[in-house]
């Protein structure tokens, strides 16, 4: 059987979506690759792993000639505001990272390439409610730039070289399992922390900014479903929109009061509020939902009541009438 080989599989979306690959696939099918941060040791001791800098193209190619990689899926990158203080790292490995991935599957015939795109791609000329999915790319960020080529480059290698790469413009991702790595949206995800062990919050974005969000199960289930969608039904192929919900701080703290009445939240916006100000309120994910048939799952009140019993859970914090 051949293999995929998840790149940044330690990452906040890595350390959910590679034990759901594993559960689909066998242990044995889902090659993991680290670089600096080590894996979990469950994700280590279930399946093969390997250290790779997705830079390093010699050992990128070595790796998937070893495992007989069919299909690579990089998750490795560095997101909105660690870029924007390292604006050359960023550059140097998502764009070179994604370069080697382009060029090993066009080298060694894979199958399929999955390289996720972001809501960064957009910028304050784009319409900013219910974002059209073909519009104005213009974003004002580094990590924007380099998601902005990453869809073009996807692009080019599937016309150009016939390598059936595949991408999504992923929302903010909201998750219980790993801290999310530096980005702007990080706010929806260590409120949860904060509102359970201290039942106070210091936002770093305005309590009015609506950004588009999915739940991690939802992003796991979007990312599958645009890997195994059919590729002659697919017009689109590295840039789809895909959302699941849009909501403030002010009401995800609303939401979150529902289940600790005196969560209290206070907003000292900091240089994230120019990035989340360039970005989308809503999304329109109608292309996604006709050519693979996307759909998702979770709203604001089904996703907060989940990352509440989870965190809590972690925690070992009970919330009153939720654990
Ligand atoms: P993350 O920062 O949590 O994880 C990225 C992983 O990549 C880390 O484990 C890091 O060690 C690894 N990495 C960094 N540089 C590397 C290198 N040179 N070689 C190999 N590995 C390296 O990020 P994530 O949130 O899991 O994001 C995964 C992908 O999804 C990225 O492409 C990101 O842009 C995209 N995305 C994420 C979100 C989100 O909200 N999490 C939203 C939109 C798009
Ligand atoms: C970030 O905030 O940088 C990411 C993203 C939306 O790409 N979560």
């Amino acid at each position: 059987m051949k293999k995929i080989l998840v790149i940044g599989a330690a990452g906040q979306i890595g350390s959910e979506l590679t034990p759901a690959l594993r559960e689909k696939y066998g242990n044995e099918n889902v090659v993991l690759a680290y670089n600096r941060t080590p894996l979990p040791d469950d994700l280590a001791k279930a399946g093969p792993y390997v250290q790779l800098d997705v830079r390093n193209t010699d050992k990128f190619k070595e790796i998937c000639r070893e495992y007989n990689i069919s299909t690579i899926i990089n998750l490795a990158a560095i997101l909105s505001a660690k870029g924007e203080q390292d604006p050359l790292k960023a550059w140097d490995t998502n764009i070179n990272g994604l370069i080697n991935t382009l060029e090993v599957a066009r080298e060694l015939k894979l199958e399929k390439v999955f390289v996720p795109s972001s809501i960064a791609v957009f910028g304050p000329t784009t319409p900013r409610v219910n974002t059209p999915q073909d519009t104005i790319l213009q974003p004002t960020t580094m990590y924007g730039i380099t998601k902005v080529s990453g869809e073009l480059l996807g692009n080019y290698y599937f016309t150009k070289f016939g390598v059936d790469m595949r991408g999504m413009r992923y929302p903010g991702i909201i998750s219980s399992v790993t801290l999310p790595g530096g980005g702007t949206t990080d706010y929806a995800v260590e409120i949860f922390y904060e509102a359970v062990k201290n039942k106070y919050y210091n936002c770093f974005l305005k309590s009015d900014t609506r950004l588009p969000m999915m739940f991690m199960p939802d992003c796991i289930k979007a990312t599958i479903m645009l890997m195994e969608a059919d590729v002659t039904k697919l017009k689109h192929h590295s840039d789809f929109n895909v959302t699941a919900m849009s909501f403030t701080p002010e009401e995800l703290a609303a939401e979150i009061r529902k289940y600790i009445p005196d969560f209290k939240i206070e907003y000292n916006p900091d240089f994230r509020q120019a990035i989340a100000d360039s970005w989308p309120q809503s999304i329109d994910d109608s292309c996604a939902r006709e050519e693979w048939g996307w759909q998702p799952d979770y709203d604001l009140a089904r996703m907060t009541k989940e990352m509440l019993i989870a965190i809590s859970k972690k925690l070992q914090i009970p919330v009153p009438g939720l654990t």
